[in-house]
């Protein structure tokens, strides 16, 4: 008896010295919206280093990329998570698409083969996250197909989201429109290039990390 009673103390006090897990934060969304850009923002605020290669060809990013213990702090708090940037969510991926684009067929087949690939990773590991910041294109129309599918996705499973209105630099971005196409979430409107609004930006992340 006094044995189970010590094996449940221990047990008690190891669970209380655990150290907490970090929580996973994603960055989501259709492609070119800007993730990358952002992640590489981040990882420089903070850990001084870029996390991956952003670029103006759509699908640059087609695996899952995480970069482990991130520690942001804002106003006295301390948040730490292991970011994860994702290749951007797409109904259709052409390879035509790519050539366009001067890739050559043969390259352009096979990164339309690993976008779909991405595609499917990015879904994949949606349940594995804690907390989701969606990057979107405020110069878009943010009513598309992969937008409310990724949202309504996040809202069916519950996991905080933050929206992140990028390329606020842009004459044509718009944040009234976002926060009015997705009313229950939080928008916070940035320049993930020219590190516009940043600070208001890891607010809103302490609010819905926290
Ligand atoms: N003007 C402007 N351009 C931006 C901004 N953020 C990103 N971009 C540009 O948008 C393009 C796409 O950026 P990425 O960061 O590669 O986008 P992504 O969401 O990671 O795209 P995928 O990896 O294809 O899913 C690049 O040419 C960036 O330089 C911004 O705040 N303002
Ligand atoms: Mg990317």
């Amino acid at each position: 008896m006094i044995k189970l009673l010590q094996k449940f103390l221990n047990k008690f006090v190891r669970n209380l010295f655990k150290k907490k897990k970090h929580i996973k934060l994603g960055l989501y969304g259709p492609p070119n919206g800007g993730k990358t850009t952002l992640a590489n923002r981040i990882c420089q605020d903070w850990l001084g280093e870029d996390m991956g290669t952003a670029s103006s060809i759509a699908h640059e990013t087609r695996e899952i990329q995480i970069k482990e213990q991130v520690n942001i702090k804002s106003k006295g708090k301390e948040l730490s998570f292991n970011l994860v940037d994702t290749p951007g969510i797409a109904t259709k991926i052409d390879y035509e698409e790519f050539i366009k684009q001067g890739i050559k067929e043969k390259e352009a087949k096979k990164r339309a083969k690993e976008a779909t690939k991405g595609v499917i990773d990015s879904i994949k590991w949606l349940d594995d996250m804690d907390a989701v910041i969606v990057v979107l294109d405020a110069t878009l129309d943010p009513y598309s197909q992969v937008n409310i599918t990724i949202i309504g996705n996040l809202a069916a499973r519950d996991i905080p989201v933050l929206i992140a209105a990028n390329k606020v630099d842009l004459k044509k971005a718009s944040i009234k429109k976002i926060e009015s196409a997705f009313p229950q979430y939080e928008v916070v409107g940035i320049s993930a290039k020219y590190g516009k609004n940043l600070d208001e930006f890891y607010e809103m992340l302490f609010k819905i990390s926290g």
